[in-house]
């Protein structure tokens, strides 16, 4: 699959490739590795809507200024590549259109959940980050990496295990890292870059959503609800959620951490994390999916109503 997936790129001649929507440091760094190695016939689509873009801290990335979205892409694309996307209704509007008409369709990723929606699918579940999946795709075939493209997987890899944090994170994980590295990654100047260079509304906002959680069930469930006023009365933007779920999950007894947000349609967005269970077993009664200890879901109910049918699932599982 491997060396068909090169051939592939080797014949296209528009090569679209695609993140998933609200996009992370995984999808981001795949995108832009890729389009480092394919060059001037590849594109990059980052699936945001009007006025909504990708995080800030990643604007150090190459190539995402240039990036196409969900307004300006044409369908103009015989091959695309879709990149850290778990399933198909993670491909929205008009980027679904070019999905169908393109004549090759390629689907990298690590999510477990992922059903292998495209023509060729690579999906390795499991591995810390579609960029570890790359890395190996790269080796595999004996392709030489730059220095751009390392500092590329470098983001995803770092970014996708918390900062090799998680159980994903394997020898090989850390031997990939290592030869990244090598080849001239200046992890520091990446990790600060990701991390403690946030403005100051998304930290202020943070705290404001921490200290609004409400800590339950013997103190195993932390939950915070975010309202669209809130966010107005912040001049929060999504990606400033980021990172919420983590704060609550590292008090000592929460085995679950949830965001929920309001947003939009009477919908509410969920993001969950854990210590020791699976999520995903959680977000799945939802149509969500993920990973293991973090996923989430769109319940198509009110902030309220959301936050207590999800407690009801929440609670089997303690
Ligand atoms: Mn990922």
């Amino acid at each position: 699959m491997i060396k068909k997936i090169f051939e592939l790129i080797e014949s296209a001649k528009k090569v679209l490739i695609i993140t998933h929507v609200n996009p992370d440091g995984d999808t981001l760094g795949s995108a832009c590795v890729l389009k480092s190695y394919i060059g001037g016939k590849a594109d990059i689509l980052l699936q945001v809507s009007k006025g909504k873009s990708y995080p800030e801290i990643y604007s150090f990335m190459p190539y995402l200024s240039e990036a196409k979205t969900l307004e300006n892409v044409e369908n103009i694309y015989d091959t695309v590549i879709c990149v850290d996307v778990a399933s198909i209704d993670r491909i929205v509007e008009n980027a679904r259109e070019i999905f169908n008409a393109a004549k090759a369709t390629i689907n990298i990723d690590h999510h477990k959940t992922n059903k292998g929606f495209a023509q060729y699918n690579h999906v390795i579940g499991g591995i810390s980050s579609t960029g570890e999946v790359l890395f190996e795709m790269f080796e595999s075939q004996n392709k030489n990496l730059t220095l751009e493209m390392a500092n590329c997987l470098y983001v995803s890899i770092l970014t996708d295990t918390g900062c090799f944090k998680y159980e994903t994170v394997t020898p090989r994980t850390l031997e990939i890292a290592a030869k990244l590295a090598k080849i001239g990654v200046d992890t520091a100047s990446i990790a600060r870059k990701c991390y403690d260079l946030k403005s100051k509304a998304m930290v202020m906002f943070q705290a404001y959503c921490v200290s609004n959680a409400q800590i339950i069930c013997n103190d195993k469930i932390a939950y915070t609800l975010i309202s669209a006023k809130d966010m107005q009365k912040f001049g929060a933007k999504d990606e400033h959620t980021e990172g919420i779920c983590e704060v609550l999950r590292s008090i000592k007894p929460v085995e679950f951490a949830i965001v929920l947000k309001e947003s939009g349609n009477n919908s509410t967005k969920v993001s969950m994390r854990s210590k020791e269970k699976d999520v995903t077993e959680i977000v799945k009664k939802f149509n969500g999916g993920g990973h293991i200890r973090a996923a989430g879901c769109t319940i198509k109910k009110p902030l309220n109503e959301a936050l207590l049918c999800l407690l009801d699932e929440v609670k089997k599982h303690i």
